[in-house]
């Protein structure tokens, strides 16, 4: 029962944020390992659901940067790192997700543009 509301909690969480994305999600349970490109303006998925030991790889080309903010900069369309995660620009980075958490991140020169990302860690 507790589980059940963890995770409808969870659902309305990615919901909400889903519709501040261009709404393309990835939930794939049986793959430990992900991958986040920068194919045009967005992320691509720009909504990633993962578990507690998964791996991530960005993956960004040369004008695109992917930069870890606070949620309230996410909210704001905001640029400042919150010192996370930081994938320059043509970059190519591992990020393993050691705990349960949403991760929100943004492009800084095109978060006006809507390039901003989740990622949703579940245990
Ligand atoms: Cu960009």
């Amino acid at each position: 029962m507790k589980l059940k509301i963890k995770k409808l909690l969870f659902l309305s969480i990615i919901i909400f944020l889903n519709s501040c994305t261009k709404n393309t999600l990835e939930i794939n349970e049986n793959s430990n390992a992900h991958l986040i490109t920068s194919p045009g303006m967005y992320f691509s998925p720009d909504t990633l659901i993962a578990n507690v030991g998964d791996t991530v790889t960005f993956s960004m080309t040369a004008t695109h940067n992917a930069i870890e903010v606070s949620q309230e900069t996410y909210l704001n369309d905001g640029t400042e790192s919150n010192s996370g995660f930081e994938i320059n620009y043509g970059e190519t980075k591992n990020l393993i997700l050691d705990q349960e958490k949403v991760f929100y991140y943004v492009c800084q020169p095109h978060v006006q543009l809507n390039m901003k990302g989740i990622i949703i860690v579940l245990e």
